[in-house]
C-alpha cells in the first residue's frame, strides 16, 4: 500500500432509472465508503468518485414507458439517488452525472482518440428495427415464440420458461416489446472495439499480475479470458447518449458501457483541477467498487479501453461483491421485491448506521447473501444494542456513579492480570481491523470491532467495580481498582469510536460528543493508544447509541414487502412512488395533471375464471370479461383470495396497460384493489348494473 501516493476510489454509477435499494448499498456503496473513511482517517490523499449513469437502454425504455423524456427520468432519479446516498452517509467527494457537459466532452474525446489512432473496426450489420417507434431493438426488447418449448413470450436473448439462450433470429414470429410491431431488419453501421487484440495484455495483467483479486472476481475474469474475447460494438443507434463525434454519425451515440466508466474520469475533472494526478500518475492506486454484474466491464473492457488510449492508470483492485437477496428471494425491482433506501430512511429515522452495520456484517462478499428483517432486528438489538451500545453505556454510567463523572487515574502498580489482558486486546484490535480493511474483508473488520466491545463487556463483568465499591469505605485503596477498571473501559470506548468510525460514522460522532473530544481524536493513528482521554477530564452523560427495534416494526416491514410486491404484481416496472405502501394513506403520490389521468383506460369487468399459477405462490390467473373481449390478467393476489371465491366478482381493470409476461403467462391489464385497515386486499367493484366493458372515470 505504501508505494502509492494517492488513492482514487470509485463506486459504480447507478442507472438513474429508479431509486436505489439496499442491494445497491450492500453491493458496493457501503464497502466503498468504509474503505474511503478508513483511508481518510489515516490522512491519505484519497478521492471518492460517484455519479449517476444517465444513458443507455434502461433510461430510454423507462422514459418511453412513462411517456416522458429521458431527461425528465434522469432528473427525477439523479436527485433522489444523490439524496439517499447523502442520508446514508456515503461520503462521495463528488457525485456527478453522465449527462453533464464535462462528461459528454470527455467521453467524446476519448472515443475520438481511439478513432484517430485507427483502433476501431467499422462494420455494417443488419439489426432488428421497430418502425412504429423508430427504434433499433436491443435483444431484450424483441419477444416471440421460443423455438424449443414454444413459450409465446420468449425474449430475444433468452427464453425464461425453458432457460435456453436465444438470439432474436431464432424467435418464431418476433415482435417489438415496445409497440408490438413486427420488427424489420435494417442495415446499420457501428464502430467495434477489437477486444481480442488486448487479450494477451489482459491475460498477463490479470491472470499473472493480479492473482490477489478476490476469488469471485478473478474467477469471472479467467473464464472470460479463457473463452476468448471478441470485437464489441461501442456505438448504438439512439438519440439519447453521448453523440458519436464523427461527421457521418447522425443518430449514433456511444454505447453506455463505453461512456459510463469514463464518467469516473469526468467526475474527477469536475472535482479538481488536479484530476490528472489521480488518473495519469503511476503512483495512484485506483480501486473500483462494483457489484458482480459489472465485473467484465471494469476488469476487462474498461482496462482495455484505458490501455488502448494510453496515459491512464489501471485499477489496482476491483473488490466486487455478489448479490444480496431479500427474505430468501432475489431482488426484483419490477415486482417491487426490494427494500428501498428512501423508504427505509423514512421508516427508521436515525437508524442509518444500523442499516450500514447490517449490510456490512452480512455483506455478500464471497457469495450471494440474504437480508432478512429479523436479522436486521437481531443484529441491532443484540450486537449493537446489548454488546457495543451496552458497553459504552455502562462505562459512562459507572464512571459517573463511581468516579464522579471524571476520567479516573490509572494506578500502574495496581494493574492485575485482567487489566493487562484488556490492555493487550485494545492494542491488538487496531492491527486486526486494519489488516482486514486493507484486504477488503469488511465483514471480518467489523466483527473485530464488535469483538473488542464484547471483550470490554466481559472485562467489566469480571471486574465487578460495583461490588468493589461496597468495600471502599472500609478500604480506601479499593478505589484504585475501580479507577483502573473505568480508566481502561473509557480508553477502550475511545478506541471503539476510532475503530467504528469508518463503518458507523454517526455513532462515532455521538461518542465524540459524549467524550467531549474533537474529530481529530478519530485519526487512525490514535487507535491502540491508552491515553486518549486525559485523567480528570469530565465527560457528559451517556446517550443511547442504538434504540431497540420492536417486533411490530419488523412485522410491518415484512408485511409491506409482501403487500407492496402483491400490489404491483401486474404492473410494469413500477417505481416505489407509484406503489408507495397502501397502508400509509396519508402520503399521497406526486400531483398529476388531468392529461396524465386521461391516459388511463379504466373499464368495468367481470371475473369469469380464476386459477392458481403454478410455482408462484402469489399469483392468480384470471379470465376477465370486458364486454368487448375476454382478457387474461395475472394478479398478485393469491395470498389474499381463493380462486373459487372470486369468480363472478365485478372489478375495475386498467385496460390499456402494456402487456407483461409473468411466469410465462401474458397479463393484459391490471385489476384495481384497495387495502383495508388490517392490510387486507379488497376489490374495487363496480355495480351489478354496470355492463362489462363500460368506461370508468
Ligand atoms: N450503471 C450498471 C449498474 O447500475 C451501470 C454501472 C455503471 S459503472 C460505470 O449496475
Ligand atoms: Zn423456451
Amino acid at each position: 500500500m505504501s508505494e502509492f501516493k494517492r488513492v482514487l476510489v470509485t463506486a459504480a454509477l447507478p442507472y438513474a432509472n429508479g431509486p436505489i435499494h439496499i442491494g445497491h448499498l450492500a453491493g458496493c456503496y457501503i464497502p466503498a465508503d468504509i474503505y474511503v473513511r478508513f483511508l481518510r482517517a489515516q490522512r491519505k490523499d484519497v478521492k471518492f468518485i460517484g455519479g449517476s449513469d444517465e444513458h443507455g437502454v434502461p433510461i430510454t425504455i423507462r422514459a418511453m414507458k412513462e411517456g416522458v423524456s429521458p431527461q425528465q427520468i434522469v432528473d427525477r432519479y439523479h436527485g433522489q439517488i444523490k439524496h439517499s446516498f447523502e442520508q446514508m452517509g456515503i461520503s462521495f467527494d463528488v457525485y456527478s452525472r453522465t449527462s453533464s457537459p464535462v462528461h459528454h466532452e470527455t467521453a467524446a474525446a476519448f472515443f475520438k482518440k481511439l478513432y484517430d489512432d485507427g483502433l476501431f473496426e467499422e462494420k455494417e450489420t443488419e439489426q432488428y428495427y421497430d418502425e412504429k417507434t423508430h427504434t433499433f431493438l436491443a435483444d431484450r426488447y424483441i419477444i416471440g415464440e421460443c423455438p424449443h418449448c414454444h413459450n409465446p413470450n420468449a425474449y430475444g436473448d433468452q427464453c425464461e420458461k425453458c432457460g435456453t439462450s436465444l438470439s432474436p433470429e431464432q424467435l418464431i414470429n418476433p415482435r417489438s416489446a415496445l409497440s408490438d410491431a413486427i420488427p424489420v431488419k435494417k442495415k446499420t453501421k457501428h464502430w467495434y472495439f477489437p477486444l481480442q487484440q488486448y487479450e494477451a495484455f489482459l491475460k498477463k495483467w490479470i491472470l499473472e499480475d493480479h492473482t490477489n483479486w478476490k476469488n469471485n472476481v478473478f474467477g469471472q475474469c479467467k473464464s472470460w479470458l479463457d473463452s476468448g474475447l471478441q470485437s464489441r460494438a461501442m456505438t448504438r443507434d439512439s438519440n439519447w447518449g453521448v453523440k458519436v463525434p464523427l461527421p457521418d454519425a447522425e443518430g449514433k451515440v456511444l454505447y453506455v458501457w463505453f461512456d459510463a466508466p469514463i464518467g469516473y474520469i469526468s467526475a474527477t475533472k469536475e472535482l479538481t483541477d488536479k484530476w490528472a494526478d489521480y488518473w495519469c500518475q503511476e503512483d495512484t492506486k485506483l480501486v473500483h467498487f462494483i457489484g458482480k454484474d459489472n465485473i467484465v466491464f471494469h476488469c476487462i473492457i474498461f482496462p482495455a479501453m484505458l490501455k488502448a488510449h494510453g496515459g491512464f492508470v489501471l485499477p489496482d483492485n476491483v473488490p466486487a461483491n455478489e448479490f444480496l437477496n431479500i427474505e430468501g428471494e432475489k431482488v426484483s425491482t419490477s415486482r417491487n421485491w426490494a427494500v428501498w433506501v428512501h423508504e427505509f430512511i423514512k421508516d427508521f429515522p436515525g437508524c442509518e448506521d444500523v442499516l450500514r452495520y447490517v449490510l456490512c456484517a452480512n455483506a455478500p462478499e464471497n457469495k450471494d447473501n440474504d437480508f432478512t428483517w429479523k436479522d436486521f432486528q437481531d443484529r441491532n438489538n443484540n450486537e449493537l444494542g446489548s454488546i457495543f451500545g451496552n458497553f459504552v453505556n455502562r462505562t459512562f454510567v459507572l464512571m459517573h456513579k463511581l468516579c464522579r463523572g471524571k476520567v479516573p487515574a490509572l494506578h500502574a502498580g495496581k494493574l492485575d492480570a485482567k487489566d493487562e489482558a484488556i490492555i493487550a486486546d485494545i492494542q491488538a484490535a487496531k492491527n486486526k481491523v486494519q489488516a482486514a480493511l486493507e484486504n477488503y474483508r469488511f465483514r471480518d473488520a467489523l466483527y473485530d470491532v464488535i469483538d473488542l466491545s464484547r471483550k470490554g463487556n466481559k472485562y467489566m463483568q469480571d471486574k465487578e467495580p460495583w461490588i468493589i465499591a461496597k468495600q471502599v469505605s472500609a478500604d480506601p485503596e479499593a478505589q484504585k481498582s475501580i479507577d483502573n477498571c473505568l480508566h481502561l473501559c473509557l480508553q477502550l470506548t475511545a478506541n471503539l469510536a476510532i475503530l467504528i468510525n469508518p463503518f458507523l460514522p454517526s455513532t462515532a460522532k455521538k461518542m465524540l460528543h459524549m467524550m467531549k473530544v474533537v474529530d481529530k481524536m478519530l485519526d487512525w493513528e490514535n487507535a491502540g493508544k491508552l491515553n486518549l482521554l486525559s485523567v480528570g477530564y469530565s465527560l457528559r452523560a451517556p446517550e443511547i447509541l442504538f434504540r431497540k427495534i420492536e417486533d411490530a416494526e419488523i412485522e410491518a416491514q415484512i408485511q409491506k414487502l409482501k403487500s407492496g410486491s402483491a400490489a404491483v404484481a401486474t404492473t410494469d416496472a413500477p417505481t416505489p412512488e407509484i406503489v408507495s405502501k397502501a397502508a400509509d394513506n396519508s402520503s399521497l403520490k406526486p400531483e398529476i395533471t388531468f392529461d396524465d389521468f386521461a391516459k388511463l383506460d379504466l373499464r368495468s369487468g367481470k371475473v369469469i375464471a380464476a386459477s392458481k399459477v403454478e410455482k408462484a405462490d402469489k399469483l392468480l390467473q384470471l379470465q376477465v370479461d370486458l364486454g368487448f373481449e375476454e382478457r387474461t390478467i395475472v394478479s398478485g393476489i393469491a395470498q389474499h383470495f381463493d380462486p373459487e371465491t372470486i369468480v363472478g366478482k365485478r372489478v375495475v381493470v386498467v385496460a390499456n396497460l402494456a402487456p407483461r409476461k409473468m411466469r410465462g403467462i401474458q397479463s393484459n391489464g391490471m385489476i384495481l384493489m384497495a387495502e383495508d385497515a388490517e392490510g387486507k386486499l379488497v376489490f374495487i367493484q363496480s355495480e351489478e348494473a354496470v355492463a362489462a366493458g363500460s368506461k370508468v372515470s
